[in-house]
């Protein structure tokens, strides 16, 4: 059986999801989407020739009979509303980080879902989708670099547009490290402190580029993630693992390596969408066939919660530029692995 997806949200993201769970993926199509900006959701359903509705108002896609699950692409702060009103319908919803944009939003949708007796959300943290970060987590599980001592990672755009702000860099951009490191280190965060290298020209005037936080967790791990969203010169995600006995480095995406003119050169990607493309596919097909078994098993709310309780606490040290402590309360049985 075709599973009947409802999007809302056709932005970047949004018509990227389009596409794929209607051209890439199997089992399900999209009928319904919807976008504040209407003309861009009839656009995004009409370049792909798809049949969907397009609705005006996202509550009307969540509520529309034959929509049996929901895609939330829209903006940051749109996404606890949208989350919400799904999981009150009864309805699986995948939704894009973050979940919502505090912590205590995101415990708002665990507490409407324990309330509604089963998994219903997946967040859209892909990276755990991807095969390079499969790869380094296996390292580490096998005991391959020993115990894991310290993280050096860096998480780079080439630019931002204008309406990026300071704390856009952690709900938006570090959002994704907060949960894939955890994921990674099967760890927790213990105290964050956040410090802003000289200020790239580049960066317009509200937002402070590059910007640095340092970790610690409650195994003494010590991580630092360098964010540096107009570095310029392409996407750039970096993850280095340094463990007792040896270091190991997520793979770089495979490029043509060309010697010419005395030079030896990779290419380097510039947009998100290239660079995780295939954990997209994979992230999402899980979130399909999960939702036809009526079992989901990705990203959950309380993942969605744990990596907005981080954010939280680099919010307050990007003001306070002291350390400052991660509250992480104990995992409820509702959500055991
Ligand atoms: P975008 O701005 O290109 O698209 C967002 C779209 O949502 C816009 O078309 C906007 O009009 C629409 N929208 C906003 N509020 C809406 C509402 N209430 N109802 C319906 N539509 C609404 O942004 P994007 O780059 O596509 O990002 C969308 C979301 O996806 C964000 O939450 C972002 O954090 C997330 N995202 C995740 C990844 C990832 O790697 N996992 C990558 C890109 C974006
Ligand atoms: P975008 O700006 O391209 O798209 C956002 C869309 O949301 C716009 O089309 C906008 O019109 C629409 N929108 C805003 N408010 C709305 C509302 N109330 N109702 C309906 N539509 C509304 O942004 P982008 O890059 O597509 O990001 C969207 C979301 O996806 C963000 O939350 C972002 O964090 C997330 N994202 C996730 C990525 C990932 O790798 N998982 C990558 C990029 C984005
Ligand atoms: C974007 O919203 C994403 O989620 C991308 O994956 C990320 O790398 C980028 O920094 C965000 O703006």
């Amino acid at each position: 059986m075709t599973l009947k997806l409802g999007v809302i949200g056709s932005g970047a993201i949004g018509r990227e999801h389009i596409r794929r769970c209607s051209k890439v993926l199997q089992g399900a199509e999209v009928v319904a989407v919807s976008d504040i900006n209407l003309e861009g959701a009839r656009n995004a359903v009409e370049s792909l020739g798809l049949k969907a509705e397009v609705y005006a108002n996202g509550m009307d896609v969540i509520n529309a009979p034959n929509v049996e699950a929901i895609l939330v692409t829209s903006w940051d702060p749109t996404h606890e509303e949208f989350t919400l009103a799904a999981v009150a319908a009864g309805k699986y919803v995948f939704c894009e980080k973050p979940l919502a944009m505090s912590a205590e939003g995101c415990h708002r949708i665990v507490e409407a879902e324990i309330a509604q007796g089963k998994r219903l959300v997946q967040v859209g943290f892909m990276r755990p989708y991807d095969s390079g970060y499969r790869a380094l987590k296996k390292v580490i599980d096998d005991g391959d670099i020993g115990e894991v001592l310290m993280l050096h990672c860096a998480h780079r755009n080439q630019s931002v547009a204008e309406n990026y702000t300071t704390d856009m860099a952690i709900t938006n951009t570090l959002i994704h490290e907060l949960d894939v490191l955890r994921w990674l280190t099967d760890d927790d965060y213990k105290t964050v402190q956040v410090v802003y290298p000289r200020t790239t020209s580049k960066a317009h005037a509200k937002l402070k580029d590059p910007q640095v936080v340092l970790f610690e967790t409650h195994k003494g791990i010590r991580i630092d993630v360098e964010i540096f969203v107009n570095c310029a010169y392409g996407y750039d995600i970096q993850c280095e693992v340094v463990g007792e006995e040896g270091i190991a480095r997520l793979p770089e995406p495979s490029s043509i390596q060309l010697r010419k003119d005395a030079r030896l050169a990779n290419t380097i990607l510039t947009d998100w969408k290239d660079r995780f493309i295939d954990a997209y596919d994979v992230e999402l097909q899980a979130f399909i066939n999960d939702v036809k078994a009526d079992r989901l098993t990705g990203p959950s709310a309380w993942d969605g919660f744990a990596a907005s309780v981080a954010a939280d606490a680099c919010l307050k040290a990007q003001q306070s530029a002291a350390i400052e402590p991660v509250s992480m309360p104990p995992r409820p049985a509702f959500y055991s692995r």
